[in-house]
């Protein structure tokens, strides 16, 4: 059996005005709860580290550049690293990098116990605008601030487990489930923010948002037989309402695990990796019951 005992820290809103050292003090007090529960693999959520930037329209996107990271670990995150080496964690959270030669990516790493960085994720799937639009009731300019993530969908043996991650707007698409499932992932991790309102349908409540969340990770889970963590970071920032709803999810597609409020929550729940090999070697098995033959517009269009 391979079991390890998985958290999700959500995260509660983020101000415009919040230093990173102060985000970075309650990451620290969620990871020091997180270790008094056993947690050993610790899931914080998209953009952990500010506000989520991109409902603001900046005329001169280089405005922006304030939001984002030049190099990870940093001033403000290092006690983070450090903590985890210290009690022994592995994590995984998001931010907005910006790297040497001037690209932007929503981006997420992930650690070992040790602390040292051993994977990097960069969003694939941005929603959202590129210019400001009067039509909505929120701007979503994450296609204005970032480009497309250029490395693909890649998975990690980290702690003995195969990991991959995604990113918010990704848990929608069967195509990130799948991406990850074809290389044997069991544990796919995913930070979001979610606003709870539908820029353009207005009448879409959040009770519906909380759904399509769910329903996404939990067929994402089942049809590839992997445990999926996602972890909101949530509540009211700056006027804005973002969604909660933090799950862990098993191979079968079950809800183990679920965060009751919208403010800083673990959520943990032991996972025994062995059992995403039933799905994997019977139903899904994919080498056996898959059908590429038929699926060529998937690659094309
Ligand atoms: N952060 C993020 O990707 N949020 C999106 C909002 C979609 S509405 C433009 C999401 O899919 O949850």
């Amino acid at each position: 059996m391979r079991k390890m005992i998985v958290g999700g820290a959500q995260m509660g809103p983020i101000q415009k005005a919040d230093t990173r050292e102060a985000v970075v003090a309650r990451m620290m007090a969620l990871m020091t709860e997180a270790h008094g529960r056993g947690v050993t693999m610790l899931v914080y959520p998209e953009l952990a580290l500010t506000t989520f930037f991109p409902r603001w329209y900046a005329k001169d996107r280089a405005e922006m550049d304030i939001w984002f990271e030049t190099e990870m670990p940093n001033g403000a995150t290092q006690p983070l690293f450090d903590l985890a080496r210290e009690l022994g964690i592995a994590f995984t959270f998001g931010f907005a990098e910006l790297t040497p030669d001037g690209h932007h990516f929503n981006t997420s790493i992930l650690t070992d116990r040790a602390g040292n960085i051993v994977g990097r994720y960069r969003k694939i799937h941005l929603p959202g605008h590129d210019e400001y639009d009067p039509d909505r009731t929120h701007q979503h300019l994450e296609k204005r601030y970032f480009e497309p993530g250029d490395l693909g969908f890649n998975v990690w043996r980290n702690e003995g487990v195969v990991m991959g991650m995604a990113i918010c707007n990704d848990r929608r698409w069967p195509e990130t489930y799948r991406e990850l499932g074809l290389q044997g992932v069991e544990l796919i991790t995913i930070g979001y923010n979610t606003p709870s309102v539908n820029s353009q349908k207005g009448d879409e409540g959040l009770r519906q948002r909380l759904f399509h969340s769910d329903l996404s990770m939990q067929a994402g889970a089942y049809q590839n037989s992997t445990y999926v963590v996602g972890v909101a970071k949530a509540g009211t920032e700056d006027g804005h309402h973002l969604m909660g709803g933090s799950v862990i999810v098993d191979p079968d597609g079950e809800i183990i695990a679920r965060a009751m409020t919208e403010d800083d929550e673990l959520i943990a729940a032991e996972c025994d990796f062995d059992r995403c090999t039933f799905g994997k070697t019977t139903v899904f098995d994919f080498a056996r019951h898959r059908r590429i033959e038929h699926y060529q517009r998937i690659g094309s269009q």
